[in-house]
């Protein structure tokens, strides 16, 4: 959608809808092989950042400035920590705790989604490290809503401070209710598209899409089409409105 400068993409001061054909790569210090599309950072509002990173074959990422989530979309990634080597593929995902010392080289190109987040120590609990496959985690509906399935993809306990679920929505499903929560969103749409309402305007979204939500920002989604819509979709969790941080 480039003649004359037309987009879907929309930056409001509580959202924004970032399309592919306004996404520019960028080299980040550390990684080599690795471009990088910046979705969310602390630039636009956000207390977490959440990018695409695109990998080269051998392409290497740098370490990571705080806790990191790594979800892969396509091609292989090795992930060297703790003395291991895992191969991550397709829904693959890996949570790394701050200062956990590892190392992640592309064994074919790929691409992943890699969020961060400063950490803020908790009293009597510290974080694992988690490898996993969305493949392996139940799927549970929403409210009851067989048409609407979550993957928690992060375990849900004192040490950890975010969550970051799958959403599959059969066509036709919505969410029950229009959400407005103290809790941000950086979403990657996936497969599918729909209708997303963020503050008072409706878009329609598809697979590749990026959206970030502020705290309090409006939200709804409705499935359209004929295949199902799914999205990964990071949020804050457990974290007192008062925490550095929030
Ligand atoms: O977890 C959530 O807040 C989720 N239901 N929000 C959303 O899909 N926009
Ligand atoms: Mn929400």
């Amino acid at each position: 959608m480039h003649p004359l400068g037309a987009t879907r993409s929309s930056r409001r001061p509580d959202h924004l809808l970032q399309t592919p054909d306004t996404f520019i790569r960028s080299p980040l210090p550390g990684a080599s092989g690795v471009e990088f599309i910046v979705h969310a950072s602390p630039q636009l509002g956000a207390r977490f950042t959440q990018m695409t990173a695109e990998f080269a074959a051998d392409g290497v990422l740098g370490p990571a400035p705080a806790q990191r989530f790594l979800y892969v979309l396509d091609g292989e990634l090795r992930l060297e920590a703790g003395g291991d080597q895992q191969s991550l593929t397709s829904g693959s995902f890996a949570y790394l705790p701050k200062d956990t010392v590892h190392g992640v080289r592309a064994a074919t190109a790929a691409r992943a989604v890699i969020i961060e987040k400063p950490y803020e120590a908790k009293a009597g609990s510290s974080p694992a490290m988690i490898i996993g496959n969305e493949s392996a985690v139940k799927a549970m509906p929403l409210m009851g809503d067989e048409s609407l399935r979550v993957r928690a993809l992060m375990p849900d306990g004192p040490a950890y401070d975010f969550a970051v679920n799958t959403m599959t929505y059969e066509p036709g499903a919505a969410l029950s209710m229009v959400e407005i929560h103290v809790m941000e969103h950086g979403l990657l749409m996936l497969e599918g598209g729909g209708i997303y309402r963020l503050g008072d305007s409706w878009y329609p979204v598809q697979a590749g899409d990026f959206i970030w939500m502020a705290p309090y920002c409006p939200q709804w989604f409705g499935a359209l089409g004929k295949e199902a819509a799914k999205y990964l979709i990071y949020k804050d969790w457990r974290m007192h409105p008062l925490e550095p941080g929030r």
